[in-house]
């Protein structure tokens, strides 16, 4: 019924949590108790840590690129929060909240923006696909993944998300299409947060919104406060939930800011404005449910200090343990493309083997 409310093409955005934390109580969802609530801004914290440390890690000289989160810890925590075990999540690569949710470990996560392939190599009951740095590839496995409950008579869900920038991909309106077609239990999720590198949403389409593209494939749309903790979980508990019910796909875009740079990589400065940013900080999705616990006496300064100290010390141990687990091994580069080897692939393999060999390395990354 959110659906049919919330229509992008009337200009209609779920908007429940205000910036300064206040909403009317009765939107919230009744298995949203207090200590339910907390758990979920408490991922949002410990989320928020876990970028920071690896923007300090990456300036240290000890990750190699990480795309930070930040500003996105709604999108990421309140969307995720609604997978079951059995569901499949597929990410883009700024999705560590909502991994870290359903199960992939900071350790894993981190160890792949170290540039250590082996953090790709997730439990595999967790079920997450790994990080996908092609823009919106992930979307035709994703979809792939919903049609394959559909054939198999199984109950899961998938959640696949992407950027803004995703939605000008071949790839999303091919998985839109199918999975439009074949009514899969696919949820996509966009997290529009303005930008893709420097190009701003507006250059990415003339639509009004992302929302109302799935109106031509079939199946509803919603747009929501993206930095609104409460809408982005009722629209995916809804669109969770029709998808599970066997009726069909949905799209949720998003709305939400990203705070920090693209990648550790770019310099945002040189295409947006401080000011520009500073407006943003008041609609930091961390700060209101702070506020709106800190309203009903379930947080203070005090507990907050404790909390963020807390979820840095894990993150650091963390990182720790990625950086003993790195091994390098450049045979790799090699071993996994092919069922066979072209032949000159396996020249150069040989090629990089001895040159190791004559540096007195092995080809197992230590000396
Ligand atoms: C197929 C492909 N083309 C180009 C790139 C380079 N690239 C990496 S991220 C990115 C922008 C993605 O923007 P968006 O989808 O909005 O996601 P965001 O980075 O904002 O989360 C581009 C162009 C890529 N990784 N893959």
């Amino acid at each position: 019924m959110l659906w049919a409310e919330y229509d992008p093409l009337a200009n209609r955005r779920l908007a429940i949590l205000s910036p300064e934390g206040q909403m009317d109580e009765g939107w919230r969802p009744s298995e949203l108790d207090d200590e339910a609530l907390l758990h979920l801004y408490d991922r949002m914290v410990a989320l928020r840590q876990a970028d920071l440390l690896a923007l300090n890690l990456q300036r240290a000289g000890r990750m190699g690129t990480y795309a930070p989160t930040l500003g996105q810890e709604a999108a990421n925590i309140g969307s995720a929060a609604l997978l079951q075990a059995e569901d499949w999540l597929v990410p883009s690569f700024r999705e560590t909240g909502a991994m870290l949710l359903k199960g992939v470990s900071l350790k894993l996560i981190y160890l792949y923006w170290m540039g250590c392939e082996w953090g790709s190599h997730f439990p595999e009951e967790v079920r997450v696909l790994p990080i996908c740095a092609p823009v919106s590839t992930q979307t035709l496995h994703g979809v792939g993944l919903s049609w394959a409950a559909q054939l198999k008579g199984e109950n899961w869900v998938t959640l696949i998300y992407l950027g803004d920038g995703g939605t000008s991909k071949g790839d999303f309106h091919e998985a839109m299409n199918f999975a439009g077609t074949f009514q899969t239990p696919t949820v996509f999720f966009i997290q529009n947060n303005q930008f893709a590198i420097s190009v701003p949403r507006t250059r990415q389409t003339a639509s009004a919104t992302l929302a109302q593209k799935a109106i031509a494939y079939g199946f509803p749309g919603i747009q929501v406060d993206g930095n609104d903790l409460m809408a982005v979980y009722l629209a995916t508990r809804e669109a969770v939930a029709r998808a599970r019910a066997g009726q069909g796909p949905c799209l949720i875009e998003a709305q939400t800011y990203r705070m920090g740079p693209h990648t550790t990589a770019d310099d945002p400065t040189r295409y947006r404005s401080e000011a520009e940013l500073k407006t943003q900080e008041r609609f930091d999705p961390l700060l209101r449910v702070r506020l709106y616990l800190e309203n009903r006496g379930l947080v203070n300064p005090e507990t907050e200090a404790a909390r963020e100290a807390q979820h840095l010390k894990w993150a650091q141990e963390q990182a720790r343990e990625a950086e003993a687990a790195i091994s390098y091994n450049p045979d790799e580069i090699f071993d996994y493309h092919f069922a066979e080897l072209p032949p000159y692939l396996a020249e150069q393999k040989a090629y990089c083997q001895r040159f190791l060999a004559a540096k007195g390395e092995s080809a197992h990354g230590q000396a």
